[in-house]
């Protein structure tokens, strides 16, 4: 099988050091066609799967009549939860051992619209396609809650580890001389990644390969292990492109048990590729979310008290929380505080992780409100924040490790020119346009989970990194080439990485924008590992010229030993290892701490969510920041609202490849004008489907609907929070961008909208 390799091509050298501007080492793949994704693959002897959706949101299947698609041309195998063969529970992401019971990925009871309850199987994906339209399933159709909009709904259950409580705070908003309370909505939005889901298994004995998109390689493949009850070793999950995941391809899915069971039960290669309109329903996005939030303040704007209360909608089977008061708790300084949620079961697919869950809607609401508050006691919205600012973490009661938002206030104020605006509503104004200029704060915490990583340095002078994190674009491959290149002193065009293979050394989720933190720590130890050893090598060597010296006295630089005392002796990579014999040194080094590296159970789960450290456990309070200041342009006689200039400012920390860190910035500035303006899964209320389950009608920004974005970088390198100093980039900017437009808008026309999308109607 070819392992995927990737490095920089000459000409980037001049920025191949951490901290450089290096172009994507993955790109010149991609944009030749070269980069393979997973359902490219063609292994000899494949067939294809397509899946039976429910077409009922509640009840249960009472039969399925298989007999005219087990008739149809080239069908192999109808799979139900009869026929199909039995699958063991899998522990959690969390790290749970599995409870003793089957899995069964195809479902009997039916708890929301387009749960699989058959595939079939058959040698061209058209024949199996054209054979799911013949599998009769008859139900027991029982009442569908739709949504949380349903009264039948009613308000759920409470999340008691969701309450962060301090003071009083319902005593206070009471007495408080200033008080506003509002409501604040966001509507289903979901992941959309212009690859869908999809997987090819193939089995060869009892051991299974898949290749399959993945933010998560080590965990995935650790749960198939456990489905098909085979070792670890004998599941190999392969993943070097992904054509985007945001949050959607971190987990196992149903699909995936279904694929990999049908390639079981035929001996034969399956390829199963989700739909379009299936990835509305394979896989849940964002839940929807409602949050009515009291503010207590005094007449100078100053607060008194935040009573927050939370819901977001779950599935009937599953708890899925949006954490709604992560951004609440910790934006302003206030003596009393009260945040509570709670979840409603409704009939959808499980609700799943998109771009920042939590942080995300929870600033919509807290940015939305403190603005309100800025109108209602006249003092200006930048004003207020700087008046209310957290010097330290409110709920944690630690420091900040870096909180640079004062200073990201000042960058963006300045840029968008925030004292040329007219503080009054609805005053500034070009022909038909109303201008408005609008400014919303974000953040997003710094996770830690250890990782591990392996360096190569070869006997021609080259360096391989392996391990298994994945690139779905966000720029892995490229920061962890700078890292080893820097650690160890060579180009960075002689660094191959290899990503996206369980059987390279483990690496935690590429999800909660830890991945580019953990792993540039995990392998710039393995790079100085290797490169000490390196040293040792060329001091031991009889024949060297640095026989006689210290370890600690010599250099390497691009790719060549020195001693910096005698500029004549360099000596190149190659040269010490042809020298002393060796083909390769090779360092394989984790980031766990002590006390787990020796506990046999946690090495075997240590990239699940139960070995990451929360952002404030420790002496400090970690976390990224960032500021968008907006100016919308909106139509005074249609309401269509333009995002005409916006300039970011924000705090990630040290960057290790600006270039990358200001496209993640951007891509998720882009997803923030899409949610703010377009993103909405519109339910059916009769029959509790997204019916806009398509890239037509779900709409997401096109090139036209975004300006010029600027991004300016205010952070410092913080080493409390990773090894390097970085902090979080990737899920960073999209929290605030939703918030600062709809302030905009407000400034703009004097109209509030407190529901996303900020669509026409909502302003004529
Ligand atoms: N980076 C940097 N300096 C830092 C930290 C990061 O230069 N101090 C840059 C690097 O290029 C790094 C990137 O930012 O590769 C993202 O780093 P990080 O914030 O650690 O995020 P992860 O690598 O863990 O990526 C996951 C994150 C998440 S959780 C979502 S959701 C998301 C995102 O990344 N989905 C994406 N960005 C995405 N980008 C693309 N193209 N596609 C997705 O699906
Ligand atoms: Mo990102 S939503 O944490 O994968």
């Amino acid at each position: 099988m070819t392992i995927v390799e990737t490095r920089a091509k000459r000409g980037d050298a001049s920025d191949g050091t951490l901290g450089g501007r290096l172009s994507r080492i993955d790109g010149p793949a991609k944009i030749t066609g070269a980069a393979d994704y997973a359902l490219e693959r063609q292994p000899d002897g494949m067939v294809h799967a397509v899946l039976v959706d429910s077409t009922i949101a509640s009840g249960r299947v009472l039969s399925i009549d298989a007999e005219a698609a087990e008739a149809a041309p080239g069908v192999l195998l109808v799979m139900t939860p009869d026929n199909a063969l039995p699958i063991k529970s899998a522990t959690d992401w969390l790290g749970t051992p599995p409870p003793d019971v089957p899995y069964e990925p195809l479902a009997r009871t039916i708890t929301f619209s387009g749960q699989h309850v058959a595939a079939v199987i058959a040698e061209t994906f058209e024949q199996a396609t054209s054979a799911a339209a013949l599998v009769k399933v008859t139900y027991e159709d029982t009442a569908a809650i739709a949504s949380f909009d349903d009264p039948r709904a009613g308000d759920g259950m409470a999340i008691d580890q969701m309450t962060v409580e301090w003071g009083d705070a319902e005593a206070a908003l009471a007495s408080a001389p200033v008080r506003i309370s509002q409501e604040y909505k966001t509507p289903r939005e979901y992941n959309v990644p212009i690859e869908p889901h999809g997987l090819i298994a193939h089995w060869q004995g009892d051991t299974l390969t898949v290749w399959e998109p993945s933010q998560w390689i080590d965990g995935m493949a650790r749960t198939y292990a456990e489905w098909f009850d085979i070792p670890f070793e004998n599941v190999r999950l392969r993943s070097p492109y992904i054509g985007g995941g945001f949050g959607s391809k971190a987990l196992p899915l149903e699909h995936g048990a279904i694929a990999i069971n049908a390639a079981r039960m035929l001996g034969r290669p399956v390829k199963l590729a989700v739909t379009r309109p299936q990835t509305f329903t394979a896989y849940g996005g964002r839940p929807a979310t409602r949050q009515t939030i009291a503010l207590g303040a005094t007449r100078e704007g100053k607060l008194l008290s935040i009573v927050h209360r939370g819901a977001n909608e779950t599935s009937i089977t599953g708890i899925a929380v949006e954490p709604l008061g992560s951004v609440t708790s910790i934006m302003y300084a206030t003596p009393n505080f009260s945040s509570r949620q709670n979840i409603v079961p409704v009939n959808t697919v499980k609700p799943g992780a998109l771009r920042a869950p939590g942080e995300n809607p929870s600033a919509f609401g807290i940015e939305c409100a403190i603005d309100e508050l800025a109108y209602e006691v006249g003092i200006d919205p930048l004003e207020i924040r700087l008046l209310n600012y957290a010097e330290e973490d409110p709920h944690a009661k630690k420091p900040w490790s870096t909180r640079r938002l004062r200073e990201a206030y000042a960058a963006g104020a300045e840029a968008i020119g925030w004292s040329n605006r007219d503080p009054r509503p609805r005053s500034m104004r070009v022909g038909n346009q109303l201008i408005g200029y609008g400014v919303a704060a974000g953040t997003y915490p710094v996770r830690r989970t250890p990782g591990e990583a392996l360096v190569r340095i070869l006997s021609d002078g080259t360096v391989e990194v392996a391990s298994s994190s994945i690139d779905m674009g966000q720029g892995t491959y490229t920061i962890l080439a700078q890292t080893a290149a820097e650690a160890i002193g060579v180009p960075v065009e002689t660094v191959r990485v290899k990503l996206g293979d369980s059987a390279l050394p483990r690496a935690p989720v590429a999800g909660g924008s830890q991945l580019a933190n953990l792993m540039t720590g995990a392998v710039h130890k393995a790079a100085l590992a290797a490169r000490d050893e390196l040293i040792g090598l060329a001091i031991n060597d009889p024949n060297s010229p640095f026989r006689a010296l210290q370890a600690n006295t010599l250099v390497i630089e691009n790719g060549q030993i020195a001693s910096p005392r005698d500029t004549g002796s360099a000596v190149a990579i190659a040269e010490v290892m042809r020298r002393t014999g060796r083909d390769k040194i090779e360092t394989l080094r984790n980031t766990l701490p002590e006390k787990l590296r020796n506990d046999k159970d946690h090495f075997r789960n240590f990239t699940t969510i139960s070995t990451m450290l929360s952002p404030t456990d420790g002496d400090y309070s970690l976390h990224s920041w960032c500021v968008h200041f907006v100016e919308v342009r909106v139509d005074v006689d249609f309401g269509t609202v333009r995002v005409a200039r916006m300039v970011s400012a924000l705090d990630s920390g040290r960057l290790y490849n600006p270039k990358l860190a200001e496209s993640q910035w951007k891509g998720g500035i882009i997803m923030g004008i899409g949610q703010a303006l377009l993103e909405e899964g519109i339910v059916d209320s009769r029959h509790g489907r997204v019916i806009n389950n398509n890239l037509g009608d779900y709409l997401v920004p096109t090139n036209a609907d975004i300006p010029d974005l600027e991004v300016i970088s205010v952070g410092i390198p913080d080493t409390h929070a990773s090894v390097l100093g970085g902090k979080a980039v990737g899920e960073l900017a999209i929290v605030g961008v939703a918030p600062a437009i709809a302030n905009a808008v407000y400034h703009a026309t004097g109209v509030r909208v407190r529901d996303l999308p900020i669509t026409l109607e909502k302003l004529i």
